[in-house]
């Protein structure tokens, strides 16, 4: 990506509604904004960070839409280059034309992510927290939300500022002792920085036990819904939605294909899997259901084996119990409604909860159960470090893996140069994560990911 060129791209999304924004950011904003831009009453000079209506005109000056523009002088702006922020009506067509007047006048259309990845190469934001910036964007749950912008503000940076500050200046005590042999090696010194690399490694465990958390919440977690035919899977489903998703009748046999549906639980993204339920039948569509149910359980994060207890257990219950008994799961006793005398559940040893998917007695304590399973510390989570991303997981891991080695060339009493070799390696994983030492490919991988305009 050209970092000379002026960019514009639309900073809202195609279709209509009460705005557009159209941004452009380079040394050519502020001369684009002026070359289209008439400003109401008579300003030759507009003022930064100011927010002033007027009308866009063409080359021939015609107007083309009401608007209100603002000029950010850098680098007080996204970017931290010149940036013009045009806010029209917001239609496509008013869209388009705004866009082919500046690409006519010679402005390059950006590429997606375009604009944060200048802010990150101008040093406002590092990679973690331009990652973050996507993530923001998408998150689907009020806790993403909330872990994707405490990263867009730098928590995670300053964390690992933090480790690589204090492992640049052991390595400039130890490249002092390389240079200057002769000079006893200092023993408290020796010990000190033995103490410092296994206090980085105790904060960095910290993080990366949030990993698995952290993915869920970002990622959300599959949760499927098996059981005989009839015992209320699909009820379960339409339940916990609050709508008539699946179809539900009082025939065996009714679900056939798997069924996957979106809704949080206790803030946590979760995709709801509806599936055929299990039995032995003639009907190759019924059977490939099943299949396709068995085939779901290995990849499941939590599997919620539903059981009808207003009958007494079937061979089908047991044929489902035993597709799912070494998974994560929980025994859910719906129908509880129509029942007096609980089931013996002793073939069982998940946790159970007894729900009625018809009345709606025990979700609550359904929802509040799964949302504990996986998240145990949700209170902590607003107020720690929490790491969300697969590449920092592995970052963080690799860099340990390096101080582990520093710190047992430490007690070998190895060569220095091994030493510094073993800080260098933690320090490069490190900058993973800030985008110090990140590679080109990497950089176009992350950032082709974010939308255009962003
Ligand atoms: N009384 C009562 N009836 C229920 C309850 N849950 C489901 N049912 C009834 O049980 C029957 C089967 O429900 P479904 O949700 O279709 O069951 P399923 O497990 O999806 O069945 P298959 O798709 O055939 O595997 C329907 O007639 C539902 O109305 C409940 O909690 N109480
Ligand atoms: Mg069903």
């Amino acid at each position: 990506m050209n970092r000379t060129e002026t960019i514009i791209a639309p900073a809202t999304p195609p279709g209509e509604g009460g705005l557009a924004v159209i941004r452009i950011s380079g040394s050519g904003a502020l001369e684009a904004l002026h070359k289209f831009f008439r400003p109401t009453g008579s300003k030759d000079k507009l003022e930064s960070h100011r927010l002033y209506h007027g009308y866009l005109v063409d080359n021939q000056g015609n107007r083309i839409d009401e608007v209100m523009a603002v000029y950010m002088q850098p680098p007080r702006s996204y970017t931290c280059e010149e940036v013009v922020e045009i806010h029209c009506h917001g239609g496509r067509q008013i869209v388009r034309s705004l866009l082919d007047l500046y690409l006519g006048y010679g402005l390059r259309l950006a590429q997606p992510g375009e604009f944060t990845y200048r802010a990150f190469m101008n040093g406002r934001l590092d990679l973690s927290q331009a990652e973050a910036v996507s993530r923001l964007i998408h998150s689907r749950s009020e806790t993403s939300r909330a872990l994707a912008l405490s990263q867009v503000e730098g928590r995670l940076s300053r964390a690992i500022h933090r480790f690589s500050q204090s492992l640049r200046r052991a390595l400039v005590l130890i490249e002092a002792w390389i240079d200057f042999p002769e000079e006893e090696l200092p023993v408290r010194e020796n010990l000190d920085l033995k103490f410092q690399l296994s206090e980085i490694i105790k904060e960095i465990d910290v993080l990366l036990d949030t990993f698995q958390t952290g993915r869920a919440f970002i990622e959300g977690v599959s949760i499927l819904l098996i059981g005989r035919p009839n015992s209320g899977k699909s009820s379960l489903l339409n339940a916990l939605l609050g709508e008539e998703r699946a179809i539900v009748t009082e025939i065996p046999g009714t679900t056939r294909d798997t069924l996957e549906e979106g809704l949080t639980i206790g803030g946590l993204p979760v995709r709801l899997v509806d599936t055929a339920g299990f039995r032995h039948s003639e009907d190759r569509v019924e059977m490939e259901g099943v299949r396709r149910a068995r085939e779901k359980i290995a990849t499941a994060d939590l599997v919620l084996l539903v059981v009808d207890a207003s009958q007494p257990l079937q061979e089908e219950d047991l044929l489902a119990y035993q597709a799912c008994r070494d998974r994560s799961a929980l025994l859910v006793l719906n129908k509880a409604d129509l029942v007096s005398v609980p089931p013996d559940t002793s073939f069982c040893s998940f946790a159970q909860l007894e729900i009625s998917a018809k009345t709606g007695q025990g979700l609550p304590a359904l929802r509040e159960t799964v949302a504990r399973m996986f998240n145990q510390e949700s209170c902590d989570l607003y107020d720690s470090v929490v790491i969300t991303e697969k590449r920092h997981n592995d970052a963080l891991l690799r860099c340990r893996e390096s101080l582990e080695r520093a710190e047992a060339s430490i007690v070998g009493q190895m060569s220095l140069e091994f030493l510094a070799l073993d800080v260098r390696g933690a320090l490069d994983a490190l900058g993973m994560i800030s985008g110090e030492t990140t590679t080109d490919d990497i950089l176009n991988d992350i950032f082709s990911s974010f939308c255009i305009g962003k």
